[in-house]
């Protein structure tokens, strides 16, 4: 029957319902999952927020492409003995424009939801507290260069609700630098000092976790992590014996003649 379309109008208003309720039901499960724990800094809530938004969207496009193909499965399917070919179809302009749009307006949210996000938890404020990450296979080590030079393996203590910035140096492979409650998460790559910033605001007890395949000891390359007020942050770091060693400064100096827009002594205090 040519000229003629083998198919009728679409049930536009059924299939937009059905895709609604699609992504009210994929979401509400989605979303009543904790997916990362606690929330301890204060990027953690905006990124979570991010999270549930991206997850709300793709539940919708989700539901979206399997009314329609499911749609299209019940509705035209050849009937049995049926060995004939499909009708030609041409271009449908406005199909084409609303597929071309619809993803681009979501894509163009997406990046500028994000853009918003990462401005604001890369915000070092007015005065952040500097801590050198070091890293190695298979241990994190910590330096503190304005409170002498002070130095530790293995643990870190920060005090609560003050932005800090991490300055991470790798002595061998690329490691990645995990606080899963803060949420932050940033690559050491031997060579360069790569910046994380991170305001904690929620005292405690956490673990780094290494999250870059470092070699055969990765999945035990952890360090704990000690939030605690100023006061007694201050009492710890300043019980501190080791200053940074000669390999380290060496590693951070060989990273700030690659990378001489971020010297190691920005920040401070
Ligand atoms: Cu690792």
């Amino acid at each position: 029957m040519p000229g003629a379309p083998m198919y009728g109008r679409l049930p536009i208003v059924k299939m937009l319902l059905a895709t609604l309720a699609g992504t009210a039901a994929i979401s509400a499960v989605m979303l009543s999952i904790n997916w990362d724990g606690q929330e301890a800094s204060t990027a953690a809530p905006k990124i979570d927020d991010l999270l549930n938004v991206m997850i709300v969207i793709s539940s919708f496009v989700f539901s979206l492409v399997m009314v329609m193909l499911f749609y299209a499965l019940y509705k035209f399917r050849a009937k049995p003995g049926d060995e004939s070919d499909g009708e030609p179809i041409h271009g449908n302009t406005r199909l084409e424009i609303a597929w071309t749009l619809i993803p681009t307006i979501i894509v163009l949210f997406g990046g500028a939801y994000s853009w918003k996000v990462l401005n604001e938890i890369e915000d070092r404020g007015p005065n952040p507290m500097t801590i050198d990450v070091f890293s190695q296979q298979y241990a994190w080590s910590f330096g503190y260069p304005g409170k002498g030079m002070k130095f530790i393996e293995g643990e870190m203590h920060v005090p609560v609700n003050r932005t800090i910035q991490f300055k991470m140096h790798s002595a061998d492979v690329i490691h990645s630098f995990w606080v899963p409650q803060w949420r932050i998460k940033k690559d050491n790559v031997p060579g360069i000092t790569t910046t994380a910033v991170v305001t904690p605001d929620k005292v405690g007890t956490y673990q780094l976790v290494c999250t870059e395949l470092c070699g055969f000891g990765h999945a035990s390359m952890r360090a704990k992590v000690v939030v605690e007020s100023q006061q007694k942050f201050e009492e710890w770091v300043s019980g501190l014996k080791k200053e940074i060693p000669e390999p380290w400064l060496e590693v951070i100096k060989q990273d700030t003649e690659t990378n001489p827009s971020e010297p190691l002594t920005a920040g401070g205090a």
